[in-house]
């Protein structure tokens, strides 16, 4: 069980799911083959460790009931996890003292991997998971063996684990590499992203251009700016700031927003379909004749219930499909729904 009291169980930006809703985020499948499913335990190691799904089950298991903190802004209480915990793992495996790191690699079509600090990894008491709530974990959640990694966002713990390594010197997961995802994790420290790695000069020609179509720009600061009918298909504005910014008619089809902030932005008109805005902040924005069609709004934010001026505007003249609306958390879900019936103003 969590012990921290209820009020500050929830770390900073987050926000909790419907009970029972549990999102889907990255790969869905894993890599397709008929190979059975198996764990092995290798680089720094005196005995390299294979293990089949069948002797892990028969491992004595540890029960953990954990929160899960994803970097797209939603939480999860209370899960129950069983399964081995990776301490035993290497006990058994007998690090050598030059192992340093620890890479969980996923049977996945782009080898999808994360990794930790063999220190961090052990102090959070990594458990290598076959069950969820009682169940085998459902393979699109990663079953039938994933690492969960408790304290740290959920990116640390992936889905369909074949490969625990060990190694001397880090070597970045997919998300850290491709995605600049923080590697430490922290969801109380909100490590979310590492710093951009635009300089001031590029970003200023950019904004002046009006054209950022396509172009890797995450975390670019826009806030207060005039970029009415911005040119920003499939770019990628991860954690991006629009704070404030007329983006009247701006085009982000195909784009990756998540967790942008467009409090208070003008965006009537703006184009949005199939962009991917979860965690996105967009209260007190105007979003009237917005197009939202596709998009993906896992943990996305429309309003702020304490405060009417952090309320965005949406009317019947926003689109969005009830079908979208379901990956809202329930509060923001219910709010949305009765302003989409709305009238226009
Ligand atoms: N193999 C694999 N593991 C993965 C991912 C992935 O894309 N592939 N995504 C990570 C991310 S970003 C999150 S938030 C969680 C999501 O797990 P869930 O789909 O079970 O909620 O899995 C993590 N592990
Ligand atoms: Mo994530």
């Amino acid at each position: 069980m969590n012990d921290k009291n209820e009020i500050d169980r929830l770390p900073p930006g987050q926000q909790l799911v419907s009970p029972g809703k549990w999102p889907i985020i990255g790969e869905r499948f894993p890599r397709s083959t008929n190979a059975p499913w198996n764990l092995t335990v290798t680089g720094l190691v005196e005995q390299e460790i294979h293990l089949s799904l069948e002797d892990l089950l028969a491992k004595p298991a540890t029960n953990r009931c954990l929160d899960i903190h994803c970097v797209t802004r939603w939480s999860m209480y209370d899960v129950a996890f069983s399964g081995i915990m990776l301490a035993e793992l290497l006990d058994e495996a007998r690090c050598m003292e030059t192992a340093r790191f620890v890479s969980f690699v996923a049977r996945s079509e782009r080898n999808h991997s994360t990794s930790l600090t063999l220190e961090t990894a052990l102090a959070n008491e990594t458990l290598i998971a076959t069950h969820a709530n009682g169940q085998p974990i459902p393979v699109e959640h990663g079953g039938p063996i994933r690492n969960i990694v408790p304290g740290k966002y959920f990116y640390k713990s992936v889905k369909w684990l074949e490969r625990i390594e060990l190694l001397a010197e880090d070597r970045l997961g997919f998300w850290e590499a491709e995605s600049g995802y923080h590697n430490q994790a922290d969801p109380w420290l909100e490590q979310r992203y590492m710093a951009p790695n635009i300089d001031k000069r590029t970003a200023a020609r950019l904004i002046e251009s009006r054209d950022f179509s396509r172009q890797d720009l995450r975390s670019i600061d826009c806030h207060n700016r005039n970029l009415t009918g911005l040119k920003a298909e499939a770019a990628l504005l991860r954690d991006a700031d629009f704070r404030n910014t007329d983006l009247t008619n701006a085009n982000f089809a195909n784009a990756n927003l998540s967790n942008a902030h467009f409090e208070n932005a003008n965006l009537r008109g703006a184009n949005f379909e199939n962009a991917d805005v979860e965690g996105a902040n967009f209260c007190g924005a105007d979003l009237r004749g917005v197009n939202l069609k596709g998009a993906s709004l896992i943990g996305a934010s429309f309003f702020l219930p304490s405060d009417e001026s952090m309320w965005s505007k949406i009317d019947s003249s926003t689109r969005i499909e009830s079908q979208q609306l379901k990956s809202l958390t329930p509060d923001q879900h219910d709010w949305v729904a009765e302003q989409l019936n709305s009238s226009p103003r």
